[in-house]
């Protein structure tokens, strides 16, 4: 291969994986701006007014109907923050109890059978989903602090006033991974220089958005042409000693390798994108 016909593939690859990456991240911003326009909603009209405006009717009906507008997120829902000392008046007006999300038995979380789910132990607080988008209504009633990486994000979602990102882990009743985007909704005006401990008291609840990487993906790239001509992964890099597969699969080594970076807003986590010819030239 002659001197010039290497940089031209290599120039060939960084722009394919620079345009890749840059739409990718795009996407997921628009969406991004979308969530937390949603969070102000709830705030508006569900915690800002007496009586409620927003009932699950509503919250499902609007969300479905603005799904286009947030791109690679397969649903959105809303959790309220329950002191222990309001569960039992809380469960009584919803007629269900808060479930946990974990159980002895994986398979069933999994396939989030409500009638399989225990009840959600004692505890401070709890994060019970009351509103859902339709693709994700096998959440509602569940304690979503009763999970590790939604738990995570939703005490620094609501510490921090920002949108926040999980690592990825297996989302509920998909077999894929995903991660979670959070922000907290607050019930009075916050001053924008308010401490975490001041957030952290006005927080009222939190809505989330669940993006289920590797289809979304694959769908966004499906979009562009030469889809045939390379390998994409993407890789949640925040622990730079052991990346965590996002997208893709069967790497083959073809010699020439791009990684381009990707910027989802959380500047906790970091993400790469890699690209490689499928082919060797
Ligand atoms: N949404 C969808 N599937 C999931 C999930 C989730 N969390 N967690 C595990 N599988 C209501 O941050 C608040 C959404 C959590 C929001």
């Amino acid at each position: 291969l002659s001197r010039q016909s290497f940089l031209t593939r290599q120039e060939t690859l960084v722009n394919m994986c620079d345009e890749r990456a840059r739409m990718l991240q795009d996407q997921f911003n628009v969406s991004m701006n979308h969530v937390h326009a949603l969070a102000i909603l709830v705030s508006t009209f569900h915690h800002g007014k007496d009586p409620s405006k927003i009932d699950q009717k509503t919250f499902g009906e609007y969300t479905e109907t603005t799904a286009f507008e947030r791109p690679l997120t397969s649903g959105v829902a809303y959790a309220l923050k329950v002191p222990h000392s309001d569960r039992k008046l809380f469960e009584k007006q919803h007629r269900w109890t808060i479930k946990k999300m974990e159980t002895q038995d994986q398979t069933l979380v999994q396939d989030c059978i409500p009638e399989k789910l225990d009840p959600a132990p004692i505890s401070d607080e709890y994060a019970p989903v009351i509103f859902s988008q339709e693709t994700v209504s096998h959440i509602v009633s569940i304690d979503m602090m009763s999970g590790k990486e939604d738990r995570d994000n939703i005490l620094r979602a609501r510490a921090s006033g920002k949108g926040v990102l999980t690592s990825p882990f297996k989302l509920l009743k998909s077999n894929h991974l995903g991660v979670v985007l959070t922000f907290a909704v607050y019930n009075t005006e916050l001053p924008l220089d308010a401490t975490p401990e001041q957030r952290i008291e006005a927080a009222v609840g939190y809505l989330g958005a669940s993006y289920d990487v590797p289809s979304l993906v694959e769908k966004l790239l499906h979009q562009l042409a030469s889809k045939e001509t390379i390998f994409v992964h993407v890789y949640d890099t925040t622990n730079s000693s052991s990346p965590i597969l996002m997208y893709g699969s069967d790497v083959i080594d073809t010699g020439l390798l791009h990684v381009s970076n990707l910027d989802f807003g959380d500047p906790l986590r970091r993400h790469e994108m890699h690209c490689r010819f499928k082919h060797k030239p």
